[in-house]
């Protein structure tokens, strides 16, 4: 029997307030109105961003239904939409794209400027699709994928290759895209480079990936946490180092071993301290570094601007810098194809329900990604 067009009765993880967990709740989700599409989840993956709403770092408007790394099949769909159909495998779009206003239309640009949901935590036209005990809840990232059913803006969901397989491919609806579009768009890694990568979280194994991918000779892949090094060098990392195990600043330790600073580096963890030693890892004068972490309070850094005078450039993107709704089902077909692997970034695969535990995973650094299944 249809559920198009009807109410549809579900679970989802509801997040009522901040430093608590999820509550599995039955749900009523709407179904979608004009431009929208509604998405049975088949697949999510936890990410640090929606543990950062969790502790409160992250504000937005509470309760919602998190969650923005999902993949699953398109329900049904409200009036005018085109670009996808019910039974079409999707992933949702967290960082839109309307393919109309100035960034989208941009050659290099991914930040598309339309949609305002973000910072209401609403569709784009204001409301929500969710309630929960006769009470509105809050979208999250126009993705909302801790649920078994989601609605999203047409401009916030890909179609994606019949084929793939939903419970890997998921990640690259984050981690994965941001990590990898990070090495091979924003920075642009050449063929026989030098690489530096700060950080060996899920993105920054996936920027390993995409350094390799690239045709880097060289990755020195940094952290002070040294259980991460057998994965990296898995990955294509060709030298592990830890900062902890050097008397000297790290960055003068890389150029020592790089005569002079790596072609590319890349600060993946979200520090001001390793943004600088990032820098200043890179080549005073022909290298590139780029910026994926967010720190935490709004901090910011002051520089010389010499570092920058001498020829450096020193940029960053949010999702790999890729535009979405265009990059994603490439991204998928570069998979299926199989340009890069995803399965070693995945630690563990639970059932839904047990949400909370992935979190727990994910805080204490046990996991790299957990992939939720519904
Ligand atoms: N020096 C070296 N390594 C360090 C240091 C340090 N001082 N401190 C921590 N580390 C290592 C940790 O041991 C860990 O291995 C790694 O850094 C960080 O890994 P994770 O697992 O915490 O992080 P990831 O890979 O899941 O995410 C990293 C981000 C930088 C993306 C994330 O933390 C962040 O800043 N997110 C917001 C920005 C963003 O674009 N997110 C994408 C949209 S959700
Ligand atoms: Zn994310």
């Amino acid at each position: 029997m249809s559920t198009a067009g009807k109410v549809i009765k579900c679970k989802a993880a509801v997040l009522w307030e901040t430093k608590k967990p999820f509550s599995i709740e039955d749900i009523e989700v709407a179904p979608p109105k004009a431009h929208e599409v509604r998405i049975k989840m088949v697949a999510t993956s936890v990410c640090r961003s929606d543990d950062s709403v969790v502790a409160g770092n992250h504000p937005t408007p509470l309760p919602a239904v998190l969650g923005h790394e999902g993949a699953g099949i398109v329900e049904s769909v409200g009036e005018g939409v085109t670009s996808v159909k019910p039974g079409d495998k999707v992933i949702p779009l967290f960082s839109p794209q309307c393919g109309n206003c100035r960034i989208c239309k941009h050659p290099e640009g991914n930040l598309c400027v339309t949609s305002s949901a973000h910072v209401h935590g609403t569709m784009s036209d204001g409301t929500t699709r969710f309630t929960c005990k006769g009470k509105p809840i809050h979208n999250f990232v126009s993705t909302s994928t801790f649920s078994q059913y989601t609605v999203v803006d047409e401009m916030a969901v890909a179609k994606i290759d019949a084929a793939s397989p939903l419970d890997k491919v998921c990640l690259i609806g984050c981690g994965f895209s941001t990590g990898y579009g990070s090495a091979v768009k924003v920075a642009k890694v050449t063929p026989g480079s030098t690489c530096a990568v700060f950080g060996l979280g899920g993105v920054g194994l996936s920027v390993i990936i995409g350094c390799k991918t690239a045709g880097a000779a060289r990755i020195i892949a940094v952290d002070i946490n040294k259980d991460k090094f057998a994965k990296a060098k898995e990955l294509g990392a060709t030298e592990c180092i830890n900062p902890l195990d050097y008397s000297k600043p790290i960055h003068e330790v890389i150029q020592e071993m790089t005569d002079g600073g790596v072609d590319f580096s890349f600060e993946v963890i979200g520090r001001i301290d390793t943004m600088m030693s990032s820098l200043l890892s890179s080549h005073a004068s022909c290298g590139v570094s780029v910026i994926v972490g967010v720190p935490p309070n709004s901090q910011s850094l002051s520089v010389n601007p010499l570092l920058l005078l001498l020829g450096r450039t020193w940029k960053g993107a949010i999702f790999g810098g890729f535009k979405s709704k265009d990059s994603v089902p490439k991204l998928v077909a570069d998979f299926m194809a199989n340009k890069f692997p995803l399965e070693p970034l995945i630690t563990h695969v639970l059932p839904f329900e047990k949400i909370n535990e992935a979190f727990e995973l994910l805080r204490s650094g046990k996991s790299i990604r957990t992939v939720l299944t519904f």
